[in-house]
């Protein structure tokens, strides 16, 4: 991975390499983290955080959804992200925050145990490599199920849920596609393993509802309203797996995968097998925005400086 100098842990800036903790940490035995993901882009104003108060947002509710009281502010914590953007000396950075239980006691039950903060900035290329960017990816649609309410809450971002996109992303690799999409208990398309799934149909721009078990993700938020913007119509509707083998076009979205079409599903082509029309458009209006080039969406940039 793509070094840094400082990770922010607990108020202190830490060297990279000293930023460890303990092996007896809760979160790493029970799962019991959340984090974020953020990106920082450059821009002619210098660095900016897309959309860092939503992601702060969110973070603050995951902890909430687990009971866990994060010792800082929300306003506090959202200095110290652009802080160590600034501190790092990076213009373009992944952005990662984690709270989670730590060392203190062991066993399932964690209120002993400190909830601890870190965070961490590094240079992130594409997610799904550039030529997955330009010309889109492979998928499979998983065996594994996505995590259900019942089971683990899926709309809060926690280290925990992972295991289950670890284990569809492992699969997916394992039969020689790029990525897995999972559908949830009902048999409905959910989410990638790391991203949103959207899909064009007769022009309409259609990705799954919260009560999908996908994560809400402020990518797909984002490109929904430019959607709207550009008046392409859109819904957020229940998709079925045979729906992605008739679409016109399908896409991921997520902060580390951006936008990234999807050429093949289960061997089935998807339209004209490479990135869509409609995707391109998004794609190309998504990334002037995140530069920082689109007056109109600036709310969303946080600038560093
Ligand atoms: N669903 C899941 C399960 C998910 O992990 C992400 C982000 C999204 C949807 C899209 O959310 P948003 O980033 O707000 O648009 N996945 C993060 C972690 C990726 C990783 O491999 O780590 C990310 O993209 O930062």
């Amino acid at each position: 991975m793509n070094k840094t100098e400082k990770i922010w842990m607990d108020g202190e800036f830490v060297d990279w390499d000293e930023a460890k903790i303990h092996v007896l940490t809760h979160a790493l035995h029970y799962g019991t983290g959340v984090f974020e993901g953020m990106r920082c882009y450059d821009t002619a104003k210098g660095p900016a955080v897309f959309r860092l108060r939503d992601h702060m947002k969110r973070l603050f509710n995951s902890a909430k959804i687990h009971t866990m009281e994060i010792p800082y502010g929300i306003d506090e914590l959202t200095r110290a992200v652009k802080e160590t953007v600034r501190i790092n000396k990076v213009r373009e950075c992944y952005i990662r925050p984690i709270v989670y239980r730590g060392y203190g006691e062991m066993g399932l039950n964690p209120l002993r145990n400190p909830v601890n903060v870190a965070i961490a900035v590094w240079p992130w290329g594409t997610y799904l490599g550039e030529e997955g960017l330009m010309k889109g990816v492979r998928c499979k649609i998983s065996s594994w199920v996505r995590i259900d309410t019942r089971i683990l809450p899926p709309l809060a971002k926690s280290t925990a849920n992972y295991l289950n996109s670890v284990l569809a992303k492992l699969e997916a690799l394992d039969c020689g596609y790029d990525e897995a999409i999972l559908l949830n208990m009902n048999g409905y398309v959910s989410e990638g393993p790391g991203e949103n799934i959207f899909m064009v149909k007769d022009g309409c721009l259609i990705t799954p509802p919260r009560s999908s078990g996908a994560l809400y993700g402020f990518t797909m938020d984002s490109v929904m309203e430019l959607a709207e913007d550009m008046s392409i119509p859109t819904a957020e509707r229940e998709i079925l797996r045979d729906e992605l083998f008739m679409a016109d076009e399908v896409f991921f979205t997520g902060t580390a995968a951006e936008l990234t079409p999807i050429r093949e599903i289960d061997g089935r082509v998807i339209g004209s097998g490479s990135v869509g029309p409609l995707t391109k458009k998004l794609q190309d209006r998504f990334f002037t925005v995140i530069r920082g080039e689109d007056p109109k969406y600036e709310k969303w940039l946080d600038y560093v400086r």
